[in-house]
């Protein structure tokens, strides 16, 4: 079993300095978010230093890890490869780094797609992944205010600057991102 320490330098090793910068943000701003809407913030600074940890693994790893897994979603392997780090990373932290706890692990699972009824610990990573001190994107100023008042309000509208910036590069979007964006529509009426 790991400690914190342990875990931070295995998982900050296996990413370029600046990738370790953004988890560091989100873990500071998972933390801020956990504390303002209720939810646990050791829960939150665990998901927060797993949930980039296969963001740089080799493409093939990656895709090994979700093959291999019994419980994985093979589904994520016909889209876009950007959506598999959250899928490995939520395999390797049961698997290599001993997290059993169902909230952490689900928080790292659907950080980038999101999923429909999403719990408050997906929310706050997701969010957090958004907003963290070091983003910056058009949307981002915006995102930041909406989070002081409103969880839902504030993913809403990430998915919807995710949505969009997929739109003008001709991607393809993964349904599930979609149905995260219009359950919390539907939530928010
Ligand atoms: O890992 P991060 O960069 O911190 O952020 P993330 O886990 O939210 O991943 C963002 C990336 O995932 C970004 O390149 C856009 C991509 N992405 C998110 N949703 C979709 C998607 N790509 C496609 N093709 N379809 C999606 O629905
Ligand atoms: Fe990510
Ligand atoms: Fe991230
Ligand atoms: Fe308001």
């Amino acid at each position: 079993k790991y400690s914190r320490e342990q875990l931070i330098e295995t998982v900050s090793g296996q990413m370029p300095e600046k990738r370790w910068k953004h988890t560091l943000g989100v873990m500071q701003t998972a933390v801020e978010l956990a504390e303002k809407y209720g939810a646990d913030p050791v829960k939150a600074d665990l998901a927060a230093i797993l949930h980039d940890v296969a963001k740089y693994w080799p493409v093939e790893q990656m895709k090994a890890v979700i093959e291999e897994s019994s419980e994985s979603n093979k589904e994520l392997l016909k889209h876009d490869k950007q959506l598999w780090h959250s899928e490995a990373g939520f395999i390797a932290a049961r698997k290599d780094y001993g997290v059993e706890d169902a909230e952490v692990l689900n928080a790292i699972r659907w950080h980038t797609s999101g999923r429909e009824e999403m719990g408050l610990l997906d929310k706050v990573v997701c969010l957090a992944d958004y907003i963290e001190p070091g983003r910056d994107f058009p949307d981002v100023h915006k995102i930041r205010e909406l989070a002081q008042h409103s969880l839902e309000e504030a993913l809403v509208a990430g998915f919807d600057s995710t949505i969009s910036l997929l739109l003008t590069q001709r991607k393809v979007i993964y349904p599930l991102t979609v149905l995260s964006r219009n359950y919390l529509v539907q939530q928010l009426k």
